[in-house]
């Protein structure tokens, strides 16, 4: 399998003017969630997301990203939320249950809510593959993707429902 059959997310043909997205960021292993956060910004810059229609909040670890995902989700004027945090099992004890609970509430979340939501919270062995995963412009950020994810999303549920 070639290298970009294992990334889902796409840029081509996506127009994210109007649309409103949420962001939840982590601040547990701030080094990496800011670059997850500004590489999310830089892919709504790419599809034309308005500056100003962007919501964003922090909160305190990946366990509390799903409850400020709902919130985000239940407000009228937001379309689709992005998700991001770093959860490394070499220095997290109880791995499992953060980063299964993180992934467990954003998907209920996300089908309960009808609103789509980007899942970029990183869940690797190494602080190294973190930060492989939140390069700057030009390389592999999951942020970035995250931010395709949600216009793609975005566009699809809402042409669904017409
Ligand atoms: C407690 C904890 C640990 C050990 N590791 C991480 C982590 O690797 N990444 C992360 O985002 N959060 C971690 N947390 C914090 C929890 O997500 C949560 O903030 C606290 O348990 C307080 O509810």
């Amino acid at each position: 399998m070639a290298e970009g059959d294992r990334v889902g997310a796409t840029f081509e043909g996506l127009e994210g003017l109007g649309l409103r997205v949420g962001l939840v960021c982590a601040r547990w292993n701030r080094p990496i969630t800011e670059r997850l956060l500004e590489g999310a910004h830089r892919g709504l810059d790419r599809l034309n997301v308005g500056r100003g229609d962007r919501r964003e909040v922090w909160v305190p670890g990946s366990f509390e990203v799903p409850l400020a995902a709902q919130a985000l989700a239940q407000r009228a004027d937001v379309d689709a939320v992005i998700c991001l945090g770093a959860v490394i099992r070499g220095e997290t004890a109880h791995f499992d249950l953060v980063a299964g609970e993180c992934a467990r509430g954003i998907q209920r979340v996300q089908l309960d809510t009808g609103v789509p939501i980007a899942f970029g919270v990183l869940t690797t062995e190494t602080e190294k593959q973190a930060l492989a995963r939140a390069e700057g412009p030009g390389g592999h950020n999951v942020g970035e993707e995250c931010a395709a994810v949600a216009i793609e999303m975005a566009r699809l549920v809402r042409r669904l429902g017409e």
